[in-house]
């Protein structure tokens, strides 16, 4: 069985205003540059044949490329925030691209949880403690800092080891977003 998940790898530039911004964050446990990422669809631990055929799924898809503005701090988890994220500016390019993975997994017979898709780029976890005064004034203070655009002209099928020192992501495939829409 492998752990997989389907995103958007962010780049460089963007990675260089988050960073300061993760800097800042006084508690939780900070999201790696290498391991940001905006998730489109979580597939959970998938057989090989299955994984196989949602590459195979993935690999048909033609979207247009899509453009994502990430914009202000949030708290994500509810009642009892399990994490700081960067927002992602709602956008029916992201939001069809999400519908067309999900129905490729699906496709594939890959049961997808279902939950409401709420683009983000996860900066820290806080696992089971609770958010400290001091955290929540830092993400009020960013509640509306513009983090930058990017254009994504692909997403990646990931592979995700979870490991005592933190989960591992490897690119197994990537797909190409088409440079114009038709
Ligand atoms: P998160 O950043 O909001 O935690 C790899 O684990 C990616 O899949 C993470 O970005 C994570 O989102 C996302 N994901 C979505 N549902 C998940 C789940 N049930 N368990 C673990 N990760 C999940």
């Amino acid at each position: 069985m492998t752990r997989a998940f389907v995103g958007i790898d962010i780049p460089e530039h963007i990675i260089t205003v988050l960073q300061p911004v993760q800097d800042r964050l006084p508690m939780g446990r900070i999201v790696p540059p290498e391991n940001l990422h905006l998730t489109l669809c979580f597939l959970g631990d998938v057989s090989d044949p299955a994984l196989e055929a949602v590459h195979e799924r993935l690999s048909a898809l033609h979207q247009p490329g899509v453009d994502i503005t990430l914009s202000g701090l949030d708290w994500i988890g509810g009642a009892h925030p399990r994490a700081i994220v960067a927002g992602v500016v709602p956008h029916d390019g992201l939001t069809a691209l999400h519908r067309a993975v999900l129905g490729a997994c699906h496709g594939a017979g890959v049961v997808v949880e279902r939950r409401r898709f709420v683009p983000h780029v996860t900066l820290a976890r806080l696992g089971k403690a609770r958010a400290s005064a001091a955290l929540n004034d830092v993400v009020l203070s960013h509640r509306l800092t513009p983090f930058g655009a990017f254009r994504a002209h692909g997403f990646t099928l990931y592979q995700s080891d979870l490991r005592p020192e933190g989960a591992v992501y490897t690119p197994l495939a990537s797909y190409p977003l088409r440079s114009e829409a038709r």
